[in-house]
């Protein structure tokens, strides 16, 4: 197929050999259409019965749909076609052949359950719809690639089989490791660390991150995107700005450089790219502002975490995208260093999408001793984690970071319902292929 060209790029008065799914046949009597689509788009090719071919009007009609074909013929000018073009073929191929059952429905006149979906996702991302999800959240990436790389961090990869957890020790997936206890990696949280401490200074990783989480809800994954920052010689407020401008990126890349998907999405219109100068509220101020909506049953008092009830009443109060800093030192794990003049207020953070949390992050204890004793509060052997502390102690400078949730990132900016649309193949409870 050397000499195809996509339907989209096809020119009326060139021949062209065109390949791709039929879409839909179309019979008339006197004349049937063969709807032909490809990544670009879709092209009508024009079977006249009574003057073509005959082994190819025979063959070209007997196709089921959704089989894959190739035509070359003349494309011509034709109002009446779908697209004012159409191929008028001399040659046909029948590629691969399609089962005429199939198990969903790729013109989408059949509407399939999410299950059906992934379990067909070939199929699915036929749909232009289903397909645009995934053009735009590589958009996403690519964007956040780019921005990392023009604040000077070089992108890095860290061992996804790990020896020791970070995030809390009941969501690790335990694997065997040469008979040796190993686990699948929660985060890559002490090795950017270790790199941030290292000659790279700024570095950023997008990578797998795997919790065991046991309940199934619309916003959580089993194995999930991570998209991870860490900087020397930054504060909290840096990496505040630095994940601020990854997020606005990201949707500027996406309305310049997608417009054909947002229209498939049918989003051409509502979609927005928010401002930046994401308001910074304290979890103090947070705590106000949610026992003043009224919403909840029970006020919140210093020291709550924030529910899902309590975050959403808060988004829906504030409308945009919005950072909640200094919370309790004690709700924040051990790496995130508390304030000098107040060790009971960190210097963790959490930016918020009005309806669900899409980062934390923080700035690092990155003096030996109040670390050694940070994971000796928080229950955790200091001697398990040596290969970490030890850097400590080798001239590490001050840092901040944070982790983004790539499924949660689009999810949010394309208003899906379920965080498994962001996901090819997700993993979750029920879920454990393909
Ligand atoms: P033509 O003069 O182009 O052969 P027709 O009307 O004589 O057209 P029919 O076999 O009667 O041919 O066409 C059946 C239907 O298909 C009609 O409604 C016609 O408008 C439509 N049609 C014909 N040619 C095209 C085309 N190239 N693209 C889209 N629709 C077409
Ligand atoms: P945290 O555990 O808050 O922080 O994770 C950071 C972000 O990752 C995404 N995320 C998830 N997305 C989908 N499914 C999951 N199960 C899931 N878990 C996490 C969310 C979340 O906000 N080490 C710290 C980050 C840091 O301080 O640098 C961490 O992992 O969007």
């Amino acid at each position: 197929f050397e000499n195809r060209t996509y339907t989209a790029d096809v020119t009326p008065g060139e021949s062209a050999t065109i390949a791709g799914w039929v879409h839909e046949v179309r019979d008339l009597g006197g004349i049937a259409f063969l709807i032909v689509r490809d990544k670009t788009g879709k092209l009508q090719v024009k079977i006249e019965k009574d003057e073509m071919d005959e082994e190819l009007v025979e063959s070209a009609l007997d196709v089921a749909r959704e089989s894959v074909v190739s035509f070359t013929g003349d494309v011509k000018e034709e109002p009446r076609a779908p697209t004012d073009v159409e191929l008028v073929p001399e040659e046909f191929e029948l590629v691969a052949p399609a089962d005429t059952e199939l198990p969903l429905d790729p013109s989408g006149k059949v509407d399939a359950e999410l299950p059906t979906r992934l379990d067909n996702r070939t199929l699915d991302l036929r749909k232009p719809e289903v397909k645009a999800i995934f053009e735009i959240r590589a958009e996403v990436l690519r964007a956040a690639r780019e921005y990392f790389r023009s604040v000077g961090c070089t992108e890095i990869n860290t061992p996804k089989i790990v020896a020791t957890g970070t995030e809390g020790g009941t969501e690790l997936f335990p694997i065997s490791y040469f008979g040796e206890e190993a686990f699948m990696n929660q985060s890559p949280q002490l090795f950017k660390q270790l790199m941030a401490g290292s000659g790279l200074e700024r570095v950023f990783e997008i990578g797998p991150i795997f919790r065991a989480e046991e309940h199934n809800t619309p916003r959580h994954l089993n194995e999930a995107t991570s998209i991870d920052f860490e900087g020397t010689f930054c504060d909290h407020e840096d990496a505040m700005d630095v994940v601020e401008g990854i997020v606005v990126a990201a949707y500027e890349a996406v309305n310049e450089n997608c417009a054909e998907q947002l229209e498939a999405l049918d989003m051409a219109d509502a979609f927005e790219v928010p401002e930046g100068g994401f308001p910074r509220l304290t979890y103090e101020e947070a705590l106000d502002r949610i026992n003043a909506t009224g919403e909840l049953d029970e006020r919140l008092v210093y020291g709550d975490d924030l529910s899902t009830e309590a975050e959403r009443a808060l988004g829906e109060e504030i409308g945009s995208h919005y950072f909640i800093m200094d919370w309790p030192s004690e709700i924040k794990p051990f790496y995130i260093k508390d304030y000098d003049d107040d060790a009971e207020t960190s210097t963790g953070f959490d930016l918020m999408h009005p309806s669900m949390e899409l980062v934390s992050g923080g700035q690092r204890e990155h003096r030996y001793d109040p670390l050694v004793e940070g994971f000796e509060q928080q229950g955790l052997d200091p001697d398990e984690f040596e290969y970490y502390t030890k850097m400590f102690k080798y001239g590490m400078p001050p840092h901040a970071g944070w982790g983004l949730g790539a499924e949660r990132l689009v999810m949010t900016m394309l208003g899906l319902g379920n965080i498994r649309e962001a996901v090819l193949f997700p993993r979750d409870r029920q879920r454990l292929s393909p």
